[in-house]
Formats: C-alpha cells, structure tokens, sequence
C-alpha cells in the first residue's frame, strides 16, 4: 500500500477502490499533503499531459476528475478541522465559462480548514452573482479560479466588476486570483489584491488580506 497506488487509481479511474487507498494512508499516518500531492494532484497533471498529447480525451479526464473527488471527500474533514471562531467570510467560484472546480474545491476545503467562513458559488459564475453574494454575506473576499486560457478575460472582468461595485455599493471586498493560466503578474495587471499558486498560499493570503 503506497500513495503511488492512489496516484495509479486516479489514472485507471478506479474511484471505488481510491476510497479504501486513501483511507489506509491516512490510517498509516501518512502526511495528507503527500497523499493530495503526489497521489491525486499528481496524477491529474499526467491526465493532463495525456490530454495534451492526445491519448486520453474529454470522458476519461472527467473520470479521472470523480475519482479524485471521491479521494478529496475523504480528505475533506482532515482538510477542514478547525474549532477556530471564523476568520473572515470568503466567497469563492470558478469564473464564468469555466467549469474545472476540483481546485477550488480543494482551495475551499483549506480555507474552512484554517477557520474562514465559505460560501462556494459553484463553477461558471456570473461576475454579478459574485459581487451580490459578496454583498448578502459581508464577505472580505472574493477568491476567482480558472483553468482554462479563456477563463482568464473572464477573471478580469469579474474583477473590474468588483472594483466597480466596491466603489459605487459601498461593499469592501478584496479579490483573490488563482489557476494555472494565471500569476502575480496577471493579478497585478487586473487590479486583483492577490495571487495564490496553491491552496496553501490562498490561506496564507487569505490571512493577509483579512489582516493587513
Ligand atoms: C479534470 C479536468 C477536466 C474535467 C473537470 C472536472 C472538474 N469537476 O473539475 C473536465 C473533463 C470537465 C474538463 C473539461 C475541459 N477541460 Co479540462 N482539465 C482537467 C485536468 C486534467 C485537471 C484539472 C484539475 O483538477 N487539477 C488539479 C487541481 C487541484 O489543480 P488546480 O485546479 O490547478 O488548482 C490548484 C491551483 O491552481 C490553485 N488554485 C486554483 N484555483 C484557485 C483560486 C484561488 C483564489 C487561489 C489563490 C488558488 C487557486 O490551488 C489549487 C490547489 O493547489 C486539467 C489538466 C491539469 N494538469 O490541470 C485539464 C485542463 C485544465 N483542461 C483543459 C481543457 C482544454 C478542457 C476542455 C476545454 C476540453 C474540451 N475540449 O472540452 C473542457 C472545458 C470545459 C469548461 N467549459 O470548463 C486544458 C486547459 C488548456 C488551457 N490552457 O486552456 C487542461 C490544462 C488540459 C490540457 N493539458 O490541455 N477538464
């Protein structure tokens, strides 16, 4: 028993037999962020490549996309142990056009985990649905994901929209960006308050933003 063997079930699709994999990693104490990063995270990424190259398509990346929920699942209340009161109200979505999640997911899970109070908008998500949950919750933050390049315009104008109603709404929220397609130099360019590579740096940015 290994964290290859969940890094293998997420490449064979095997997400009946990832739940026992996972559940005896974590009862032989191995680190969860091992079993996220090199069994599941790692292993989307080679789905990915495959899909790049052509040898896996849309049906199996999308296989391989449950069987890494089911693991997450299982993870989940190891992720998001906190008695903590709550650090500050984030609402989180994947921008409009884009429906990847399992990364915002996991961004979700490590933000409730370090005492945040979340409110997950799901995946392609309208600026304005953004801007009215930021104002119904008194959230902090809005923290945008997006996966794909063309999800990148979409971040942007999520962002203008939030400056705008920041302006004229009297709301105060501050904005996170993260995915692959983008970085510090994207948030920047946009006007968003922050970058995170990962879910850990959307905590520890999370944090900042909160408290300055
Ligand atoms: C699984 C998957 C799917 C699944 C998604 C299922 C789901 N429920 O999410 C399905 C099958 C639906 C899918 C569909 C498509 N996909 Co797809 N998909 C993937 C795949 C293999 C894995 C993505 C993933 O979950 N990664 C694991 C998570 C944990 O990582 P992550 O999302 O990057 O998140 C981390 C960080 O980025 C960061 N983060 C993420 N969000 C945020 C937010 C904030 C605020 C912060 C601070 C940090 C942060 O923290 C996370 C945790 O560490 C990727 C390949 C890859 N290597 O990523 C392709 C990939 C993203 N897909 C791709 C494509 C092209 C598509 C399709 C267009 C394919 C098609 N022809 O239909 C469609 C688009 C559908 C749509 N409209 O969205 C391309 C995108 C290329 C591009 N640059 O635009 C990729 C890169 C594959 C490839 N190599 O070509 N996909």
């Amino acid at each position: 028993m290994a964290v290859a063997d969940i890094y293998d079930a997420v490449i064979t699709y095997d997400d009946d037999g990832i739940r026992a994999l996972v559940e005896a990693e974590i009862g032989a104490g191995t680190d969860v962020s091992v079993i996220l990063n090199d069994g599941i995270v790692g292993a989307l990424d080679e789905i990915g490549r495959k899909f790049s190259q052509g040898t896996v398509f849309v049906p199996e990346m999308l296989m391989a996309a449950e069987t890494a929920q089911a693991a997450l699942d299982i993870l989940k209340p190891l992720l998001a142990q906190s008695g903590a009161k709550p650090k500050g109200t984030i609402v989180i979505g994947t921008v409009k056009g884009d429906l990847h999640d399992i990364g915002k997911n996991l961004v979700g899970m490590m933000l409730e985990g370090a005492g945040f109070h979340l409110v997950d908008l799901g995946t392609d998500v309208d600026p304005g649905v953004f801007i009215t949950a930021a104002r119904d919750n008194h959230a902090d933050i809005v923290a945008l994901s997006g996966l794909l390049t063309t999800s990148m315009p979409e971040m942007e104008k999520a962002v203008v929209s939030l400056a705008q109603a920041n302006n004229s709404r009297n709301l105060q929220v501050k904005v996170m960006v993260g995915g692959p397609p983008v970085n510090q130099e994207f948030a920047d360019r946009i006007g968003a308050n922050g970058y995170g590579v990962d879910a850990t740096a959307a905590v520890a940015l999370a944090r900042t933003l909160v408290h300055p």
